[in-house]
């Protein structure tokens, strides 16, 4: 039999958009990795909190809106850029201080932003992103533009009163603003049962904003629920939440490695083994035929020296000038 018309567009939108999906959340592994190892061969300053293991929920969500819309991001914020579609180069240079920087290497890890793809930037404090995104939605409603805003933060910021202070105003105007809750189980160093109470459902609902739950090691999932999220938040519905269930696969921070005292190392194998969201995904791909064994080789060839070219461009890149030290920084 042959396939109409429609379903071999069908499958090819798909197949090229399983392609870049995958490319892109080896991209945030590989750029992770290779963050880790600056840390470690102390080449970088500072500190940073690793994406790796949450790939699916950046790429899924970024994967579904468009380049004029907004997001806002978190401490844990490299995947969020990436997937948005920042330049290795310049946040490499940025997590190395260096002028090529997205902050001019002012900002550093925690604090990226890259306007000319919609993102507001990073910041260190914790549910800070929400109040921000809420901001943007209010703008993109006022000027009568649909553009949306997508906020990400982790069920740490659950315990934050900005985000039920900007909810309540999102729901109240109908803005168009998606809260997405990276649900990684742990704030810092202890388990989010032990510090937040009851459903995490019933948060969103207290507003009336419409919540749906999704496995966030499936990028496919991610992607298709963000996409009916963002249909009806776009066409004036009003806010919506989107939380994402996910694991960091390594510590809060580049230096928190002994883990033991707070989560088993059996708890972490089988996350890493059994729901590692780049593998999963590239079995997908060979279970529907989409490509083969090489071309996924070839994808990863071609990031490891997007990598490499990025790493060695922020390394040769200069610092800013002294005389700039009081410019660009906000007190
Ligand atoms: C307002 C505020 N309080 C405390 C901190 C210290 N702090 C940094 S990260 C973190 C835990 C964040 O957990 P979560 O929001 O779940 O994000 P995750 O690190 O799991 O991605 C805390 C308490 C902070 N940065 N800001």
């Amino acid at each position: 039999m042959t396939a109409s018309p429609y379903q071999q567009q069908t499958t090819a939108e798909e197949c090229e958009r399983a392609l870049r999906m995958y490319r892109q959340m080896l991209k945030i592994r590989l750029f992770e990795e290779q963050v880790n190892d600056l840390y470690l061969t102390a080449r970088m300053p500072g500190l940073a909190h690793l994406y790796i293991g949450e790939e699916g929920v950046a790429v899924g969500v970024c994967e579904a809106l468009r380049r004029d819309d907004f997001i806002t991001s978190t401490h844990r914020g490299h995947g969020h850029c990436l997937a948005k579609g920042a330049a290795v180069d310049r946040m490499f240079a940025e997590l190395l201080g260096r002028h090529a920087g997205y902050c001019r290497g002012k900002g550093g890890s925690m604090h990226i932003a890259d306007q000319e793809v919609g993102n507001l930037g990073a910041n260190a404090i914790v549910g800070g992103s929400t109040g921000i995104a809420t901001g943007a939605a209010l703008s993109a409603q006022m000027r009568g533009t649909d553009q949306v805003a997508a906020c990400f933060f982790g069920e740490g910021a659950l315990g934050q009163g900005l985000l039920y202070e900007a909810m309540n105003m999102a729901a109240l105007w109908k803005l168009p603003v998606i809260y997405v809750c990276e649900n990684n189980l742990y704030n810092e160093y202890t388990h989010f049962r032990e510090t937040t109470a009851g459903d995490i459902r019933s948060r969103p609902a207290a507003f009336g904003v419409p919540f749906e739950s999704v496995d966030g090691q499936d990028v496919r999932a991610v992607y298709a629920a963000m996409s009916g999220v963002v249909d009806r938040v776009r066409s004036g519905a009003g806010p919506a939440f989107l939380e994402c269930r996910t694991y960091r696969f390594f510590g809060h921070y580049v230096g928190d490695i002994d883990r033991s005292y707070y989560r088993s190392k059996e708890e972490e194998q089988d996350w890493k083994t059994n729901r590692d969201p780049i593998v999963r995904l590239g079995a997908w791909i060979h279970s529907e035929g989409l490509a083969a064994e090489q071309e996924l080789e070839q994808v990863k060839r071609e990031v490891e020296e997007q990598i490499r070219a990025g790493v060695e461009f922020a390394l040769a890149a200069g610092f800013p000038d002294a005389s700039e030290v009081d410019q660009h920084v906000y007190a």
